[in-house]
């Protein structure tokens, strides 16, 4: 009798956990109210804005940095790298979601690994402010693009600036909507350079997963955190929805939660709340 008691509070304990799971994790409790609002009588990370020179398109580029309180080029940290949206820049996260509210908040609760978090511009061409016809056929071949961007120009100029770890077990990409996309698009291509890969409210960009996963052993050894969530009241959810039922057919490890709302900032902030915390855990 005691040993089903004690069996009975390790499948509790397990149950209340968010975790890899195979199937949908909807266990996952909604942000506190508050929690991606300033708060005076904690300590504050830091925004930046820094450029590098990218190979693959030519240019100058820009992207934000988020460092967290008490940041020091002494310790080592890991890095997430947050991609916008089809009508963003590398400001739109900063703008829009409260990100460094969220995760000095974070921080305050003992919640979060030391991590830095780049906010890139995904939109990888030469002209890449989101003016005019955002949806323009070029505009979103750019997204594309910035697969050799990240990979081969923002990266190294990161990890040659800011004191990081330097290889995929500290490396986490995520995005939301188109940003989603990219995410699980060159996150699940890349496994040698990523272990946590997570898409918010992912776009029609996003790739099958019959085309992104072709050794489903190989994702499942590989990545720490797949997470997958979307809003009830948003209708690309189905892209989302699927690439969930087609993980849970192939038994691959991930997360997938559905959020309230549609295809709005709550449900990014809501996302970058839950999946940071997920990030870098031993
Ligand atoms: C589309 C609908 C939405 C699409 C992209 C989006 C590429 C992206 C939305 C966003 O990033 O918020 O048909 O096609």
């Amino acid at each position: 009798m005691k040993r089903c008691i004690s069996l009975a509070v390790f499948l509790g304990l397990l149950v209340t956990i968010p975790f890899q799971s195979t199937s949908a994790s909807s266990n996952i409790e909604p942000a506190p109210p508050g929690y991606d609002t300033y708060r005076d009588d904690i300590a504050h990370g830091e925004m930046e804005t820094v450029t590098y020179y990218s190979g693959t398109v030519g240019t100058e580029r820009k992207a934000m940095v988020y460092t967290p309180p008490g940041y020091s080029k002494k310790k080592k940290y890991n890095v997430l790298y947050l991609l916008h949206g089809i009508g963003g820049d590398e400001k739109e996260w900063y703008e829009q979601m409260n990100p460094h509210h969220i995760l000095d908040n974070l921080y305050a609760e003992n919640k979060l690994e030391p991590m830095i978090v780049v906010f890139p511009n995904g939109r990888a061409m030469k002209n890449d402010r989101p003016e005019g016809n955002i949806f323009d056929p070029e505009k979103i071949a750019a997204f594309e693009t910035f697969e050799y961007d990240l990979l081969n120009d923002l990266i190294p100029a990161i990890e040659s600036r800011y004191p990081v770890w330097k290889n995929r077990h500290h490396r986490a990409l995520a995005g939301l909507s188109m940003g989603g996309g990219q995410a699980l698009n060159f996150g699940l291509k890349h496994l040698d350079t990523f272990s946590y890969v997570g898409g918010f409210s992912s776009a029609p960009n996003t790739k099958s997963p019959e085309v992104l996963i072709t050794n489903p052993q190989k994702v499942t050894q590989r990545l720490k955190v797949l997470w997958l969530s979307s809003g009830d009241a948003d209708n690309l959810t189905p892209i989302s929805e699927n690439f969930h039922h087609y993980l849970t057919d192939k038994k691959i490890p991930h997360i997938w939660y559905l959020d309230e709302g549609g295809h709005v900032p709550s449900v990014w902030s809501s996302g970058l709340f839950h999946f940071s915390q997920l990030l870098f855990k031993k």
